[in-house]
């Protein structure tokens, strides 16, 4: 690792500790579509060292149902308008809901801190990845504006005033029809910073062979993009990263050149038919039964541990209580 990678991290590892105290944000990482969540604003101090009279929280759109807490000692308000788009609610339709939350003739010294709790339902309308929710804070004579949101590829880290967020979690992965249970949770995990890989697997191979395909999953819990660049397999003298593109009517696969993107709150699922990882000149068999250790290298997460399953000759999920 070169000298300024180093003194790169220590630097972000600094900002990340004293910014992520000083800023107003939410007490949690993510928030699922389709579900309803709680969700408590933490505001650490006031506007230049005056005491917080009032808070306003902006609802971002796709956001539904949204129920603000009362609190002692504050006078809470909202304020309504229409959806962008209707949503479906219990089957009932939902075109209109809270736009802003205020919360106001409160008293919250500058030394204090509090918390200011909301309950809502993401609807799938929230892309997986980070949602804002712009905060002011209103002082007597100063404010305290918590409204930049990143524009694209731009490092949220990197802004004075971030808006408070969540990371989306897409509810619906493509599972390729099967059903995930028992099996997924019990075949392992590796977590590598913000990524969450599991149930690596592969299947035996037919004396000769000389290529395997291997498949996981992979989650980016961050808030920023990683990318499967590559990585290495024992029995295998290559490895490459596969997608299956139709070329002229056809199913073919081809390697990946710039690697496989991870999009901050994606779930990527890497199986027969689809994406993939590919073991190439093979020296010996993959054989049932004797998982095979090997590594995945990610462009910021780096190289990754991760045992693959093996299961029988063919086989289209892993072995062990998938339904089909
Ligand atoms: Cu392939």
């Amino acid at each position: 690792m070169s000298k300024l990678t180093i003194a790169a991290i220590g630097a972000a590892l600094c900002c990340i500790s004293t910014q992520a105290l000083a800023h107003a944000t939410f007490d949690r990482a993510e928030a699922s579509q389709d579900r309803s969540d709680r969700g408590a604003l933490r505001v650490p101090h006031g506007c230049n060292g005056h005491a917080t009279q009032t808070v306003r929280m902006t609802i971002p759109e796709g956001v539904i149902n949204v129920k603000p807490m009362a609190k002692a000692g504050w006078k809470l308000e909202t304020d309504s308008g229409p959806c962008a788009r209707s949503h479906t609610l219990w089957g009932k339709p939902v075109s209109e809901g809270v736009k802003d939350v205020i919360w106001s003739g409160g008293n919250l010294d500058d030394a204090h801190y509090d918390a200011f709790v909301i309950t809502a339902r993401m609807t799938d309308a929230l892309h997986p990845g980070l949602v804002f929710s712009p905060t002011v804070q209103e002082c007597a004579t100063a404010q305290a504006r918590w409204t930049e949101i990143p524009a694209p590829k731009q490092d949220p880290q990197a802004l004075k005033s971030p808006a408070p967020s969540v990371i989306i979690l897409a509810q619906n992965t493509q599972s390729g029809g099967h059903a995930h249970g028992a099996a997924h949770a019990t075949a392992g995990f590796v977590k590598a910073g913000p990524l969450v890989i599991e149930a690596a697997w592969t299947r035996a191979t037919p004396q000769g062979a000389r290529v395997a395909g291997g498949y996981m999953t992979i989650t980016n819990t961050g808030s920023t993009p990683d990318r499967l660049i590559g990585g290495s397999f024992p029995l295998s003298g290559r490895f490459e990263v596969h997608e299956m593109a139709m070329t002229n009517g056809v199913m073919t696969m081809r390697e990946l050149a710039k690697g496989l993107e991870i999009a901050p709150g994606s779930k990527i699922e890497l199986k027969p038919g689809g994406l993939h990882v590919m073991f190439l000149d093979l020296k010996s068999q993959v054989r049932e039964g004797q998982p095979v250790r090997g590594t995945l290298v990610f462009e910021k997460a780096g190289t990754v541990e991760v045992e693959y399953r093996v299961a029988p000759i063919g086989a289209r999920a892993p072995a062990g209580g998938h339904a089909h």
